[in-house]
């Protein structure tokens, strides 16, 4: 660590007892930056080239140390100098440049193809402000800009460029890299495109800017949902300027190791983290005929080279542009579509598989889905109902490409990182084999009876459930109690997800209460999620649920007994304090729309028991755990799709005969949260699940209820928990995100 001193006397003329925890940071990232480089980068003739909207990476700093392996030298260093690394990190910015889901695992990926050795990188854009920053005022999110771009970040500026051209004119773009260690392996990069010409000071209250000023506003935000209309031309300005950049330096680098072109899938695999990047297909095709390939020739190349995954069945999320954008903005590609879409036409005639459709919009997955030679699904279930259902024609044509690679985690941020205590208690009863190779966490299962390993589990627990009431205590001002049971539900606020059917569970509660039953231990209802900024039912959700802490806080009956607090500014950071601290997982989809989920896996590698319906990769979960170490609820994928099929699910009917749900749902416009609440707002939620309910909440409430009771109960009998919460660890190997990534390799990528 004398390295370090130096560098600290050298940047600060101090010693790092002087310094600012600021300064600190400041130190430790010029610190650990030039190890990353010295490491050196993973090589080799063909690398992966994962290109994503979206990287999620959270804070870096202490990963990377993990990662380099000298985590502990530096902690036990600082310690000795009375400081510490956690309140160092609060100095660093998150960056937020990714939406969720899809964002965190394409962080998730890099993290394993590293550690693997594979060769490989990452492709995306380097958003000034990211997704926007969450607050609440009156009940209500609002939304405000989320710089993280300080003088000096994990960010290195390079002197690649490159021209993009647009209708009208062309941006040149500047290439800033962030290394990502392998753990105890070499580094590979992350490649994020920018123009030197964004302009943050045209962003006016809140998040409003000038849409249009595309020359000022192009890398400011990423763009938070498909859900709004206004800006749709910005996002295929972003999507084409990340695509071209990336189709430019692909190009660039397989000629540069020796490629003729000719043979291109020899050099580079490109994976696209759904549509988002999908215009890099006919974007290939403009610079292979440009540099003189026939079509016919371009087009084989790039179904060599393009494999494409699928993240959702949500039709609204499936990305169709109209042709007149793509005209507007991106004048060039339109011919190589048509022809594109032309050629399978005369193959394919049916209308379910064309590109462009009979209103001329084109289908940024069929495109994929015609033009690469792999598709895959993110769980064995989601990619069973690609075949069978939302993509069955493309099944029927093209049964091969079809595969399934069920997500996954890294265990270094996801275990090592953000639950150091459990880690080293599992270390010390398995070895740390683990920390590469998930499955031997199943080494555990030995213990499941030991007396003393379960105690020691729980002891964990609530060390970590204090952890996370400081820091619920710092970041919402309310302070919760270390010993009652922590219900968490985090992620994305969407009606798919179902926070409403959580929220309706809380309002029955509440009502038990108020009526004399009280529970026998205390409940902590946590939850995180951002809403899409015009997503106006996701936004009355989260005033519902700001509401209900109000009203339960501020109630003397209940208070003793239930909680509700909605963390402000759900990010990767505060997933770190909250998963190892979750006792119950609620992963509560409406069977049949949750891709995959990464939260549940997540929170089961920590030792919290999952509470959901048979989706994504809850399946899995199930399986793996058996069904004592599980609960579920709800109606199957099989009865909900049927339910769509035949248009015949009645949320009415259900809230007309039900006394009970009548109750819980009409308390959305009890006097009580009339008076905390805003009249609008709570209407429009009441009216919407009374009338509408398209996620089928009602549908699934009474299971819900019934299996959460049970689940609560069950709590109570301690030793028998804490065997569940070993056998989900103990589980947890198989969603590694090393066994995805080597799945990957072994079926799509083909590298070494
Ligand atoms: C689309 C069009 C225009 C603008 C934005 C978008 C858009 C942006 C983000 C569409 C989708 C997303 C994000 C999707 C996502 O995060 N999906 C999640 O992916 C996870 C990783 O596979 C799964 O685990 C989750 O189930 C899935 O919801």
């Amino acid at each position: 660590m004398n390295e370090l001193k130096t560098l600290i006397q050298k940047m600060f003329r101090k010693d790092c007892s002087e310094c600012t925890n600021e300064e600190l940071y400041q130190a430790l990232l010029t610190y650990t930056k030039k190890l990353l480089s010295d490491k050196g980068y993973q090589d080799g003739k063909k690398k992966i080239y994962y290109i994503s909207a979206e990287f999620l990476i959270g804070k870096l700093l202490s990963n990377n140390l993990i990662n380099l392996g000298i985590y502990d030298q530096v902690d036990e260093f600082l310690k000795e100098n009375g400081l510490s690394l956690s309140e160092i990190e609060d100095a660093e910015p998150e960056p937020s440049l990714g939406n969720g889901g899809l964002g965190r695992l394409a962080a998730c990926f890099l993290d394993s193809i590293a550690t693997l050795g594979l060769p490989g990188e990452g492709i995306g854009l380097n958003y000034h402000l990211g997704l926007f920053k969450q607050e609440f005022h009156n009940h209500l999110q609002q939304e405000t800009p989320n710089p993280w771009l300080a003088k000096d970040s994990w960010l290195i500026p390079t002197d690649v460029t490159y021209m993009i051209p647009y209708r009208g004119f062309a941006l040149k773009s500047s290439l800033y890299n962030m290394d990502v260690a392998g753990y105890h392996n070499k580094s590979i990069r992350l490649h994020l495109f920018d123009i030197d010409i964004a302009d943050e000071t045209i962003v006016k209250n809140g998040i409003d800017f000038d849409k249009n000023d595309i020359l000022h506003n192009l890398t400011l935000f990423l763009y938070p949902d498909d859900s709004d209309d206004a800006g749709r031309k910005l996002r295929i300005y972003q999507q084409y300027f990340m695509v071209s950049n990336a189709a430019q330096y692909i190009l660039d680098e397989a000629v540069r190791k020796g490629c003729t072109l000719h043979d291109l899938a020899d050099y580079a695999v490109v994976q696209i983290n759904d549509t988002h990047p999908s215009m890099i297909i006919p974007e290939f095709v403009r610079l292979l005929t440009e540099k003189g390939i026939e079509f016919e020739e371009a087009c084989q190349i790039v179904t060599q080279v393009c494999a494409y995954t699928n993240h959702t069945i949500l039709a609204e999320a499936l990305e169709k542009w109209p042709m007149a954008y793509l005209e507007d903005v991106v004048p060039h590609l339109v011919p190589i579509i048509r022809r594109l879409d032309q050629r399978m036409k005369e193959k394919y005639p049916q209308k379910s598989v064309a590109i462009i459709d009979d209103n001329n919009l084109v289908h940024m997955a069929h495109m994929d889905i015609h033009y690469g030679f792999s598709i895959n699904g993110v769980a064995a279930l989601h990619t069973d109902i690609l075949k069978t259902s939302e993509l069955k024609d493309f099944y029927e044509i093209y049964p091969e490409k079809f595969n399934n690679k069920t997500n996954g985690i890294t265990f270094r941020r996801w275990l090592l990182h953000c639950n150091h205590e459990l880690t080293d208690y599992i270390t010390s009863l398995i070895g740390d084999d683990f920390k590469k190779d998930g499955f031997a966490l199943e080494k555990l299962l030995e213990y499941k009876d030991d007396p003393e390993v379960l105690e020691r589990l729980l002891a964990i627990k609530t060390d970590a459930k204090k952890v996370c009431k400081d820091f619920i205590l710092k970041n919402t001002g309310v302070e919760i109690d270390e010993n009652s049971i922590y219900d968490i539900q985090i992620k994305r606020l969407h009606e798919y997800k179902r926070q409403q059917l959580n929220a309706l569970y809380i309002i029955r509660k509440y009502l038990e209460i108020k009526n004399g039953h009280k529970p026998s231990k205390p409940v902590t209802f946590i939850f995180g999620a951002k809403a899409a900024p015009a997503y106006v039912i996701a936004k009355d959700i989260i005033h519902l649920l700001l509401c209900l802490q109000e009203l339960i806080k501020n109630d003397p009956d209940a208070a003793p007994y239930m909680k509700l607090v909605m963390v402000e500014n759900y990010n990767v950071s505060a997933a770190e304090k909250l998963i190892p601290a979750c006792d119950i997982s609620e992963q509560i989809s409406l069977a049949s729309k949750e891709a995959s989920g990464t939260g549940n896996m997540k929170f089961m590698l920590n030792g919290a028991v999952t509470l959901g319906t048979m989706d994504g990769a809850n399946v899995e979960i199930c399986d793996l755990v058996g069904k004592d170490n599980i609960y579920i609820f709800g109606q199957s994928s099989e009865k909900v799709i049927e339910h769509y099929e035949k248009s015949d699910y009645n949320s009415r009917a259900i809230y007309e005969e039900d006394e009970e749900i009548r109750q819980c749902v009409d308390f959305i416009l009890s006097e009580e949260l009339l008076s905390i609440g805003q009249e609008t707002n709570l209407r429009r939620l009441h009216s919407e699940l009374v009338n509408k309910d398209w996620f089928m909440t009602l549908l699934d409430f009474n299971d819900y209820t019934k299996v959460k009771d049970l689940t609560l109960a069950d709590y109570e009998d301690r030793s028998a928990w804490a065997k569940k919460m070993l056998v989900n660890i103990a589980k947890a190997g198989f969603f590694s995100s090393d066994r995805t990534i080597e799945q990957y390799n072994k079926d799509i990528w083909h590298l070494r």
